[in-house]
């Protein structure tokens, strides 16, 4: 029982949920590091959604309602930290919802796909297939969903997949609160913001941005700008903690 008194409190009852999903097979045990990886950098940006990622989420907003086919890809942390979010994401920006998992098994991908569809998603599943040049299992994905894709959306991403979504010629959206990342720096557009505070800024976005918002947008992406502004926002953190 956390008492909802203690100052971390929001923390440890995320932390929990986490290890709730982890002993039910939703989050893999690598999650739970990856996780303690993102808080650590959260801590860094002082745990609120910074001037930067606030623009970086307008833009995701602008590039998946102008996008043809986007795709929302979903991992085990995101689907337990942040499922309803997703629904709201997806009635919003009109994308597909796809589970797409580093440590994959069938289970998970069906437990995943069933705790989104509870929560108010359309899930696209189906048949995938081996279709993203990766030797590891994130290679998966259906033919008509991401692989088609001309954005994708993929929140707490690994590297590898990024970049290869990006050879292959997508708009990749990450969301990573490590600005000095290998997705981070590869991404098309990258939110450096907590998932559960980011997921919501580009919702509203997406239901705010007028037309020639939504063009001006698309036209002026500098990601390398965007992550030199977060790193500059740590940077001003940290010198003023030592004050
Ligand atoms: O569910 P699976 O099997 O697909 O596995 C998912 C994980 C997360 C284990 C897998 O994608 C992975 O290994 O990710 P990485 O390479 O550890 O990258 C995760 C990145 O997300 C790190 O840079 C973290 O700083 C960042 N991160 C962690 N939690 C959050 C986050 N970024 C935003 N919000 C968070 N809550």
């Amino acid at each position: 029982m956390i008492p909802d008194k203690h100052p971390r409190y929001h923390s440890l009852v995320t932390r929990e949920k986490l290890a709730q999903c982890a002993r039910s097979g939703i989050v893999s045990l690598e999650g739970l590091t990856a996780h303690g990886r993102g808080e650590a950098f959260d801590y860094l940006i002082g745990e609120r959604t910074t001037e930067s990622a606030h623009i970086a989420a307008r833009i995701a907003a602008a590039m998946l309602i102008s996008a043809r086919h986007p795709v929302i890809s979903v991992n085990g942390n995101t689907a337990a930290l942040a499922a309803q979010q997703i629904a709201s994401l997806q009635k919003a920006s009109g994308a597909i919802v796809e589970v797409n998992l580093f440590h994959r098994t069938e289970k998970r991908v069906q437990q995943i796909e069933e705790l989104l569809r509870e929560t108010g998603s359309d899930v696209f599943s189906g048949e995938a297939e081996r279709l993203l040049p990766l030797s590891h299992d994130r290679a998966w994905c259906r033919r008509k969903g991401m692989y088609s894709a001309d954005v994708v959306l993929v929140p707490l991403e690994d590297g590898d997949r990024c970049e290869a979504l990006v050879r292959m010629g997508k708009t990749v959206i990450a969301i990573d609160l490590n600005p000095l990342s290998r997705t981070a720096r590869s991404a098309t557009l990258t939110i450096v913001d907590e998932l559960t505070r980011a997921l919501p800024g580009i919702t509203s976005a997406c239901k705010e941005i007028s037309e020639p918002e939504c063009r001006q947008l698309t036209e002026s992406v500098d990601n390398h700008y965007l992550l030199s502004e977060a790193i500059r926002e740590i940077t001003l953190r940290l010198c003023h903690a030592m004050d």
